[in-house]
């Protein structure tokens, strides 16, 4: 009988897309540097209130010849927000369907994840910046599961009085006091910055910002796009450190946003900034939202351009390890490269819902991306017949995940060559030798 483990591995296997040959380790050796966009959505791009841009610095990398950047790309988070994120980043496979995967197995399950792998493969150092407490989402024991060496966390940081918000270190803080450690760390490596000041209730100091933001009734709009554009500058600040550092051209920056910002209940209020009317706006509007950057810079080259194939965060692993020149074939995952020929354009919602490049199926309503008009396939057998096979390819995809990571099937597979880690080889408190 065909064990657990072996279902998932044949649906992976069978799913696996290989590498597009002109994309294929066209980063090798680079540092990796992961950029996590807070509650960043993708309408912020080219955002203009008042004839002011909101994210100059992130449109002018959207923009450039040196960054392939992602216009359909979604979130795909649960009710982990953050930590969903990051887990899909760090293992292409999803959260879960309740709570977070990070709280609930993180201390304890199996990971094959990024760290490890880039540290197996391409001997990487990796570390992750993060100015909140090291135990928010389970983060310090979930971390050390996943192979990463350091993680400096607010412990590592002056977060006292005015230099915090509500999640911790107010970003420009964060990059500008990362550096003496990142400078430190030994190349090449693969670092992580979570970035928190860009989140619910979006409120910042006067002192930092002077943005005219909009003046809707709700508070949290209105801050949204003075926090965005508090971390667009803080970003910038970032490029100037990391160029001052020698770092940016021997490195690959990866930027993303994990999940909305603004709620969908919060979307009707919004939708005249965006030039919508709020008479008709759908559910169908509402997903349309979930867009989220996925941005790929390497300084110094060309070559970029603006992609839009559809895909999510379930697919920037194998996607990285490609560019990194290491394949993802030996491992178990769910997403696939979004450079490669193959690549699967269904984008799987948590909660089953789905997006394809011509369809928005939300809970068995069928929506043609193109007009936003629901679909009626009652009169159209062959359509419902396509739609009933992806939804069934959804239900499988995210239930197989599911069994993989609550039965920690992983501690069962051993791909080529690869050593399990070992949580108790990493101890955050140490400071760098
Ligand atoms: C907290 C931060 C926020 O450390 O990462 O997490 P979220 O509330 O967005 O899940
Ligand atoms: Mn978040």
């Amino acid at each position: 009988k065909k064990s657990e483990l072996d279902t998932v591995h044949d649906f992976t296997k069978a799913h696996y897309a290989a590498p597009n040959d002109k994309m294929y380790g066209i980063a090798k050796g680079k540092n990796v540097i992961v950029i996590h966009l807070e509650s960043f959505q993708q309408f912020l791009i080219d955002k203009k209130i008042d004839g002011k841009e909101v994210t100059p610095f992130l449109n002018k990398l959207y923009h450039s010849q040196s960054t392939y950047a992602f216009k359909n790309f979604f979130h795909q988070v649960g009710q982990g927000k953050t930590s969903d994120a990051e887990n899909m980043l760090e293992t292409s496979t999803y959260g879960l369907s309740t709570g977070s995967l990070f709280s609930q197995l993180g201390s304890d399950n199996t990971f094959q994840a990024a760290p490890a792998i880039l540290n197996q493969r391409g001997n990487y150092s990796s570390a992750v910046f993060h100015g909140n407490v090291a135990s928010f989402w389970n983060r310090n024991n979930t971390y050390k599961n996943m192979g990463y060496q350091y993680f400096f966390d607010a412990s590592y940081f002056d977060t006292t009085g005015d230099k915090s918000t509500g999640y911790g270190l107010k970003d420009k803080l964060l990059f500008k006091h990362s550096v003496q450690y990142l400078e430190r760390l030994q190349q090449p490596f693969y670092v992580k910055y979570i970035t928190v000041t860009n989140h619910f209730p979006f409120t910042l100091d006067e002192e930092d910002t002077d943005f005219k933001t909009t003046d809707t009734s709700d508070s949290a709009i209105n801050g949204y796009f003075q926090t965005a554009h508090y971390l667009d500058q803080s970003i910038q600040e970032f490029y100037q450190y990391l160029e001052k550092a020698g770092l940016l051209k021997n490195s690959m920056i990866v930027l993303y946003g994990d999940h909305y910002g603004l709620s969908n209940s919060e979307n009707d209020t919004l939708a005249p900034i965006l030039g919508k009317s709020a008479d008709d706006w759908s559910s169908f509007d509402n997903a349309q939202l979930q867009r989220v950057p996925f941005m790929v810079n390497l300084p110094g080259t060309t070559g970029g351009k603006i992609e839009s194939t559809y895909g999510g965060e379930i697919d920037v692993l194998p996607t990285l390890l490609h560019l990194l020149g290491i394949s993802s074939k030996r491992y178990i995952q769910f997403g696939t490269d979004l450079f490669s020929k193959d690549h699967d354009q269904t984008v799987a919602f948590r909660n089953r819902d789905f997006v394809t490049p011509k369809y928005t199926v939300l809970n068995d309503t069928v929506y043609d991306n193109h007009t936003g008009e629901e679909v009626d396939t009652s009169d159209d057998e062959a359509l419902q017949k396509r739609i009933d096979k992806l939804q069934k390819k959804v239900n499988k995809e995210l239930s197989l995940s599911d069994s993989l990571n609550t039965k920690n099937l992983l501690r069962f597979y051993t791909p080529k060559d690869f050593k399990a880690v070992d949580a108790s080889d990493y101890n955050y408190a140490d400071e760098l030798e």
